[in-house]
């Protein structure tokens, strides 16, 4: 069968154009589920053509349209923010192809299955892993078979939506089956590789929305590292000569990890490693020591900087974790390759548990030198502080449909609940923070931070205590109201 799969960008309204947007438009690293599914469907004869949007920095489909116009089945990726752009590319193949089948996978498919089937042009959605599903759906489709022995298929069957049972979890084996089919990545396009060691992840945060909570698999020490190799065969390929292990969180087994870490030692190398990891994990196992030579660049999930937020969270951490995590780190001399990502505004938050999440963080910049991300809450589907809230009438799949949603005011502020004048305050502080930061290290963004543009937008720094109200009377009863004078 002939299969068509797309990857596409985040796009944002920029200066009255679509545009990609955030890390789509820095273009960090390739889309691995998409290069890994072509490679599995090839290696079961299946004739694979990647449509890599994010690469191609466009969602204009003029160059594939002899790929579209031969395709039997069309796959096309969604995370929750894609969708918007992903809806696009679907009603311009629609245009092209009435006749072709859709299918959509990937995390927004797996959330919103029954949604996207009754508002999109689509035939399919997978929801979950796509290896042996998309495999099952090309082989039911190529022999007109009912489609009920698929697994994690949702579809149409005349008016009503059938949603398949879930196949089991792939073994570890079988995630590590086909390498992805980098030989086919654009020259230059991305900065990095990716790679996953893992899926999965063993906890449940409150606010995180990915896709295998309380399910990790692990692959094989060894099988990982022969991958990894074969992978870094394509590094000429990037512009940053590193690769990410995309794992949600790289130690969740510290002991594991560690032998990766010496597995990479006895190996030639070089290994530029960019992980994710959780901050207790680096106080196990020799895991920081063994991970250390090989690390480019590390983000560590540190959340709040208070031990009551850190417990809603859910993570196991407590302040005093992030403390040792970030000392042990300075001691083994890579506390300056450490982002410690900080999330702001979280539902229950008011100015001062922001307040000590910033001095906290701070605190750890100025002792240990670690790096510091400040990022601002949003309600991301799938995770359990999203279900709340949709559960409250507050957020529904349909307002994920439009480019925009992500910077949008509504979302803003259906999640962080401070005042203009508390984020404002917020602002300021961690931009003294930040020309601090700049002056005692010389890399360029020791803090990252950027202030809401819908905020500045709905309630611009300059407004004035004028109120709306106070003019309407001002109208009504001149005779009451002294004559003011507005600078
Ligand atoms: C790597 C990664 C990134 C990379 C992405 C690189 C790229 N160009 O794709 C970077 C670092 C750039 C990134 C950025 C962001 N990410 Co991210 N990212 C991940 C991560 C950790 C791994 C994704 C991955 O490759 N997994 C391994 C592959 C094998 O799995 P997969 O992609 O899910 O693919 C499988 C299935 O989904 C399915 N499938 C996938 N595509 C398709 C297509 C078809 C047609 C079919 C049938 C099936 C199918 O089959 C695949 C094989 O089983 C996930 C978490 C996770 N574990 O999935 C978060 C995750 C996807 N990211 C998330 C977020 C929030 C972001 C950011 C917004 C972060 C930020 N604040 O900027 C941005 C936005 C990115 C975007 N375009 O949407 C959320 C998304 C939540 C949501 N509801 O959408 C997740 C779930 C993390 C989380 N903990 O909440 N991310
Ligand atoms: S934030 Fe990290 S540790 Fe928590 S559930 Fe998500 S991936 Fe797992």
């Amino acid at each position: 069968m002939k299969i068509a799969l797309i990857a596409v960008p985040i796009l944002d309204w920029v200066d009255g154009e679509l545009r990609p947007v955030e890390m789509d438009a820095y273009r960090v690293c390739p889309p691995y589920g998409i290069y890994l599914l072509a490679s599995v469907a090839r290696d079961r004869g299946h004739e694979v053509a990647i449509v890599d949007l994010i690469a191609a920095q466009s969602i204009d489909l003029d160059p594939y349209a002899k790929v579209l116009a031969n395709a039997d089945l069309v796959g096309v990726a969604a995370t929750s923010l894609c969708w918007p752009s992903a809806r696009r590319v679907i009603a311009a193949v629609r245009e092209l192809r009435p006749d072709v089948k859709i299918v959509v996978g990937n995390i927004h498919a797996s959330l919103f299955d029954s949604y996207l089937l009754e508002s999109a042009p689509i035939d399919f959605c997978i929801r979950g892993e796509a290896e042996v599903a998309l495999i099952e759906l090309a082989a039911a489709l190529e022999s007109k078979r009912p489609l009920d022995s698929v697994p994690n298929l949702t579809y149409r069957d005349g008016g009503r939506i059938v949603r398949n049972a879930a196949g089991p979890r792939l073994s570890e084996s079988a995630i590590g089956g086909p390498l992805p089919a980098y030989e086919e990545l654009p020259s230059g396009a991305y900065q990095h590789l990716a790679i996953e060691s893992s899926r999965g992840c063993a906890l449940d945060c409150s606010f995180c929305s990915t896709g295998y909570r309380r399910s990790w698999i692990g692959l094989d020490v060894e099988r990982f590292v022969d991958r990894l190799d074969h992978v870094r065969g394509h590094l000429g390929r990037v512009t940053g000569g590193a690769v990410h292990v995309i794992d949600d969180e790289l130690a969740m087994n510290p002991k594991r990890a560690a032998q990766i870490g010496r597995a990479l030692s006895d190996r030639p190398g070089p290994y530029r490693l960019i992980y994710d990891a959780r901050a207790i994990d680096f106080l196990k196992a020799g895991f920081a020591e063994a991970i250390a030579p090989h690390t480019e660049q590390l983000l560590i999930g540190a959340e709040c900087g208070y031990d009551e937020g850190l417990l809603k969270i859910g993570k196991g951490i407590t302040v005093d974790t992030l403390e040792r995590c970030a000392a042990e780190l300075a001691r083994l001399g890579y506390a300056d390759r450490a982002d410690f990502s900080f999330i702001l505004g979280l539902p229950w938050e008011g100015i001062e548990e922001v307040r000590k999440t910033i001095a906290f963080g701070a605190h750890l910049f100025g002792t240990y030198g670690v790096r510091l991300r400040f990022n601002w809450f949003l309600l991301m589907p799938g995770s359990r502080l999203w279900e709340e809230a949709r559960r409250a009438g507050r957020v529904s799949a349909a307002m994920y449909d439009e480019p925009g949603a992500y910077h949008g005011l509504y979302l803003f502020r259906e999640g962080v609940r401070l005042t203009p004048e508390q984020l404002y305050e917020v602002r300021d502080t961690v931009v003294r923070l930040t020309k601090l930061g700049r002056l005692l290290r010389r890399d360029t963004a020791p803090i990252a931070f950027f202030f809401p543009r819908c905020i500045e937008e709905a309630f611009p720094p300059s407004t004035s205590n004028d109120t709306s109200l106070a003019q309407l009377r001002h109208l009504a009863r001149p005779d009451r109201v002294p004559l003011t004078i507005i600078d």
